[in-house]
Protein backbone atom coordinates (compact mmCIF):
# COMPACT_ATOMS: atom_id res chain seq x y z
CA UNK A 1 0.00 0.00 0.00
CA UNK A 2 1.49 3.28 -0.64
CA UNK A 3 0.47 6.98 0.27
CA UNK A 4 -0.63 9.49 -2.09
CA UNK A 5 -0.29 12.97 -0.98
CA UNK A 6 -3.25 14.93 -2.93
CA UNK A 7 -2.33 18.88 -2.10
CA UNK A 8 -4.91 21.60 -2.75
CA UNK A 9 -3.61 25.21 -3.35
CA UNK A 10 -5.13 28.23 -2.31
CA UNK A 11 -8.72 29.11 -3.43
CA UNK A 12 -9.72 25.87 -4.14
CA UNK A 13 -11.42 25.59 -0.49
CA UNK A 14 -14.09 27.85 -2.25
CA UNK A 15 -14.80 25.24 -5.68
CA UNK A 16 -18.57 24.99 -6.34
CA UNK A 17 -19.37 27.84 -4.67
CA UNK A 18 -18.42 30.38 -7.72
CA UNK A 19 -17.58 30.13 -11.37
CA UNK A 20 -18.81 26.86 -12.31
CA UNK A 21 -18.61 27.56 -15.81
CA UNK A 22 -15.21 27.13 -15.32
CA UNK A 23 -14.65 24.77 -12.37
CA UNK A 24 -17.66 23.04 -11.93
CA UNK A 25 -20.14 22.32 -9.61
CA UNK A 26 -18.37 20.71 -7.34
CA UNK A 27 -17.02 21.11 -3.81
CA UNK A 28 -13.61 20.24 -3.14
CA UNK A 29 -14.49 17.75 -0.61
CA UNK A 30 -16.39 15.62 -3.72
CA UNK A 31 -13.30 15.71 -5.80
CA UNK A 32 -11.43 14.56 -2.68
CA UNK A 33 -13.60 11.97 -1.93
CA UNK A 34 -13.16 10.97 -5.74
CA UNK A 35 -9.65 10.71 -5.44
CA UNK A 36 -9.99 8.81 -2.39
CA UNK A 37 -11.87 6.06 -3.77
CA UNK A 38 -9.60 5.69 -6.55
CA UNK A 39 -7.00 5.06 -4.55
CA UNK A 40 -8.44 2.91 -2.52
CA UNK A 41 -9.82 0.52 -5.06
CA UNK A 42 -5.95 0.70 -6.17
CA UNK A 43 -5.02 -0.30 -2.88
CA UNK A 44 -3.27 2.76 -1.73
CA UNK A 45 -4.01 5.34 0.55
CA UNK A 46 -4.73 9.22 0.06
CA UNK A 47 -3.84 12.10 2.40
CA UNK A 48 -5.07 15.92 1.27
CA UNK A 49 -4.21 19.08 2.49
CA UNK A 50 -5.70 22.04 1.16
CA UNK A 51 -4.19 25.59 2.00
CA UNK A 52 -4.14 29.24 0.72
CA UNK A 53 -0.23 29.27 2.28
CA UNK A 54 2.62 28.84 0.12
CA UNK A 55 4.78 27.94 3.15
CA UNK A 56 2.21 24.80 4.37
CA UNK A 57 2.01 23.72 0.95
CA UNK A 58 6.21 23.63 0.92
CA UNK A 59 6.36 21.87 4.35
CA UNK A 60 3.44 19.11 3.43
CA UNK A 61 5.80 18.35 0.60
CA UNK A 62 8.77 18.39 2.44
CA UNK A 63 7.22 16.17 5.13
CA UNK A 64 6.29 13.79 2.43
CA UNK A 65 9.57 12.86 1.68
CA UNK A 66 10.07 9.31 1.98
CA UNK A 67 6.83 8.75 3.86
CA UNK A 68 4.71 9.25 0.42
CA UNK A 69 5.32 7.51 -2.67
CA UNK A 70 3.39 9.96 -5.33
CA UNK A 71 2.15 13.44 -5.19
CA UNK A 72 -1.13 14.92 -6.91
CA UNK A 73 -0.81 19.01 -6.38
CA UNK A 74 -3.10 21.21 -7.75
CA UNK A 75 -1.26 24.41 -7.06
CA UNK A 76 -3.48 26.92 -7.93
CA UNK A 77 -2.59 30.17 -8.99
CA UNK A 78 0.70 29.38 -7.41
CA UNK A 79 1.24 27.07 -10.64
CA UNK A 80 2.42 30.50 -12.18
CA UNK A 81 4.56 31.75 -10.29
CA UNK A 82 5.74 29.55 -7.30
CA UNK A 83 9.34 29.24 -7.43
CA UNK A 84 9.64 27.67 -3.72
CA UNK A 85 6.84 24.83 -4.88
CA UNK A 86 8.51 24.36 -7.32
CA UNK A 87 12.11 23.84 -5.59
CA UNK A 88 10.04 21.80 -3.00
CA UNK A 89 9.15 19.40 -5.67
CA UNK A 90 12.29 18.88 -7.03
CA UNK A 91 13.29 17.22 -3.86
CA UNK A 92 10.52 14.91 -3.88
CA UNK A 93 12.01 11.60 -5.76
CA UNK A 94 8.45 9.59 -6.50
CA UNK A 95 5.93 10.16 -8.76
CA UNK A 96 4.54 13.98 -8.90
CA UNK A 97 1.23 14.67 -11.32
CA UNK A 98 0.08 18.57 -11.80
CA UNK A 99 -3.60 18.43 -11.79
CA UNK A 100 -5.81 21.30 -12.50
CA UNK A 101 -9.52 21.45 -13.16
CA UNK A 102 -9.37 23.53 -15.80
CA UNK A 103 -6.55 23.75 -18.90
CA UNK A 104 -4.69 27.26 -17.87
CA UNK A 105 -3.08 26.62 -21.42
CA UNK A 106 -6.40 27.83 -23.01
CA UNK A 107 -6.97 30.44 -20.57
CA UNK A 108 -5.44 33.92 -19.80
CA UNK A 109 -1.67 34.73 -20.74
CA UNK A 110 -0.46 34.71 -17.46
CA UNK A 111 -2.02 31.11 -16.67
CA UNK A 112 -0.49 29.74 -19.98
CA UNK A 113 3.00 28.58 -18.07
CA UNK A 114 3.30 27.11 -14.87
CA UNK A 115 6.80 27.43 -13.50
CA UNK A 116 5.92 23.52 -11.36
CA UNK A 117 5.34 22.05 -13.91
CA UNK A 118 8.81 21.34 -15.37
CA UNK A 119 9.68 19.25 -11.47
CA UNK A 120 6.48 16.95 -11.97
CA UNK A 121 6.19 13.77 -13.90
CA UNK A 122 2.80 14.70 -15.96
CA UNK A 123 0.00 16.83 -16.13
CA UNK A 124 -3.79 16.68 -15.78
CA UNK A 125 -5.59 19.50 -17.15
CA UNK A 126 -9.05 20.52 -18.25
CA UNK A 127 -11.29 17.96 -17.27
CA UNK A 128 -13.15 19.34 -14.21
CA UNK A 129 -13.69 17.35 -11.12
CA UNK A 130 -12.98 13.90 -13.12
CA UNK A 131 -9.10 14.93 -13.30
CA UNK A 132 -8.85 13.45 -9.98
CA UNK A 133 -9.47 10.24 -10.64
CA UNK A 134 -7.64 10.09 -13.67
CA UNK A 135 -4.88 11.53 -11.69
CA UNK A 136 -4.38 8.95 -9.44
CA UNK A 137 -5.01 6.26 -12.07
CA UNK A 138 -1.93 8.42 -13.71
CA UNK A 139 -0.10 7.68 -10.18
CA UNK A 140 -0.70 4.16 -9.98
CA UNK A 141 0.34 3.21 -13.48
CA UNK A 142 3.42 5.33 -12.84
CA UNK A 143 3.76 3.02 -9.99
CA UNK A 144 3.40 -0.28 -11.46
CA UNK A 145 6.03 0.40 -13.81
CA UNK A 146 8.47 1.65 -10.75
O1 LIG B 1 -7.75 25.01 -13.14
C1 LIG B 1 -7.22 24.91 -12.03
O2 LIG B 1 -7.35 23.92 -11.31
C2 LIG B 1 -6.41 26.08 -11.47
O3 LIG B 1 -5.29 25.55 -10.78
C3 LIG B 1 -7.32 26.82 -10.51
C4 LIG B 1 -6.67 28.10 -9.94
C5 LIG B 1 -6.14 28.98 -11.05
O4 LIG B 1 -5.46 30.08 -10.50
C6 LIG B 1 -5.22 28.22 -11.97
O5 LIG B 1 -4.80 29.08 -13.01
C7 LIG B 1 -5.91 27.01 -12.56
C8 LIG B 1 -7.69 28.96 -9.20
C9 LIG B 1 -8.56 28.26 -8.28
C10 LIG B 1 -9.65 29.22 -7.92
O6 LIG B 1 -10.64 28.46 -7.37
C11 LIG B 1 -11.84 29.01 -7.25
C12 LIG B 1 -12.82 28.17 -6.80
C13 LIG B 1 -14.10 28.64 -6.66
C14 LIG B 1 -14.39 29.94 -6.96
C15 LIG B 1 -13.41 30.78 -7.41
C16 LIG B 1 -12.12 30.32 -7.56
Amino acid sequence: MAIILLLSGPNLNLLGEREPQIYGSASLADCVSDASVAAEARGHLLEHLQSNHEGDLVDAIHRSRGRCAAIIVNPGAFSHYSYAIADALATFDGTKVELHLSNPSAREEWRRHSVTAAYVTGVVAGFGRAGYGLAVEAVCASLDTA
